[in-house]
């Protein structure tokens, strides 16, 4: 924090405001299902996205990042959709997302330092879109509560940056504790804190970077997004999460691969409500074979694998993990591997060789330990 507040210093002279932070996440199961209506269960990371941020009288915006070059200016009028590339659209999406929902906003002075890695399906323009929507209304005078931040935050994806996310990753950044998995239901934002404390059962989750680079606003995702809705609509349902006969809506759809769509759905909305009664009942060792069944569902039905993320999940099924699946979006990114301590060695070996063997770049492994979510820290 004392970093980003003297960079702040160093790169525009003066001291911020206020500093606000807000972490990645790692969903534990329930995947593409948050623009479905369902059910989530995600968790933030100590991994997060510190802002440092001023007011500025003249109405410009200067936006830093310590993992960029350079400074991006503009003044707030041109901030407007289709008009700003790269990190900076997250930023000055959030000061547009704010505008245009009538909250006073004006010039602001803003450097970011994020510990989440960029493209690995970790939540990171989440952290920031919330960090900043959250720094920004409160220089303005407005406290926001955590759902109109999540809100506003999925706006800048939706209509900013052209991302038509679910509130997964925004949910997971403002409202997760210590020592829990967050259990939502997307269609009403109820929550419910869910202890989990994988190392109080001698378990470890790990996190497999797999370093495969995703891009979700390349299509795939958009693509996924329209072909549940359009199944939907051709169901006669609000959302696929209305979906209780599979057989029976399975049957009246047309092809195959809205069959399959749709069967991920259901499917993963009912392994959500399954690992939340075992995470409730204390049985965390019996959460392992649903993330794999929720891996075959992503990878046969949903199509979002890669093989990078199938041989971290193979290897280390294979080295005797409880379970493991690929989390976020999708198309690349991270695999979590819920293990036994003592087999956490084993299991990092046996991915590792698994890489080598089939030429992969060397994969980032580290220890998801369940932490607190957004906040203002100064
Ligand atoms: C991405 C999206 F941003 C989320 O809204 C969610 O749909 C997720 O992919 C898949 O579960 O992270």
């Amino acid at each position: 924090m004392s970093d980003v507040s003297s960079a702040f210093r160093a790169a525009f002279g003066h001291g911020p405001e206020g500093v606000w932070t807000a972490p990645g996440r790692i969903n534990l199961i329930g995947e593409h299902t948050d623009y479905n209506d369902g059910f989530v269960l995600p968790f933030a990371l100590p991994l997060a996205l510190t802002a440092a941020a001023s007011r500025r009288p003249d109405g410009a915006v200067r936006f830093r990042s310590r993992q960029a070059a350079g400074e991006f200016g503009a003044s707030l009028s041109e901030l407007v959709p289709g008009a700003v590339e790269g990190w900076a659209a997250y930023p000055a999406g959030a000061l547009w997302v704010l505008r245009d929902g009538g909250y006073p906003v004006g010039g602001l002075d803003l450097l970011v330092d994020s510990t989440v890695p960029t493209g690995a399906g970790l939540s990171s323009s989440a952290a920031l879109t919330c960090a900043v929507v959250m720094a920004a209304a409160s220089l303005h005078g407005t406290e926001l509560a955590p759902d109109r931040v999540i809100r506003l935050a999925q706006r800048v994806e939706n209509d900013f940056v052209g991302m038509p996310c679910g509130i997964l990753d925004q949910s997971a950044s403002m409202l997760s504790t210590e020592g829990h998995a967050l259990f939502m239901d997307t269609r009403t934002m109820e929550t419910e804190q869910v202890p989990f404390a994988p190392d109080a059962h001698g378990l470890s989750l790990l996190v497999v970077d797999t370093r495969a680079p995703h891009r979700l606003v390349e299509g795939h995702y958009a693509d996924r997004h329209r072909a549940c809705k359009e199944a939907a609509r051709s169901l006669g349902v609000a959302a696929l999460r209305d979906v209780t006969d599979l057989p029976g809506a399975l049957s009246a759809l047309p092809d195959d691969l809205s069959r399959r769509r749709v069967r991920h759905v259901v499917t993963e909305n009912a392994r959500v409500l399954d690992a939340v009664a075992l995470l409730r009942s204390g049985d965390v060792r019996a959460v392992g074979p649903l993330l794999t069944a929720s891996h075959a569902s992503l990878r046969d039905d949903y199509e979002v694998t890669v093989p990078e993320v199938d041989t971290a999940v193979d290897a280390a099924l294979a080295a005797g993990a409880l379970g493991a699946r690929i989390t976020g979006g999708g198309f690349g990114g991270c695999v979590i591997v819920l293990v036994g301590a003592d087999a956490v060695r084993t299991c990092v070996k046996t991915v590792r060789e698994a890489y080598r063997e089939r030429g992969f770049a060397e994969p980032a492994v580290f220890e998801a330990v369940p932490s607190a979510g957004a906040r203002r820290v100064a």
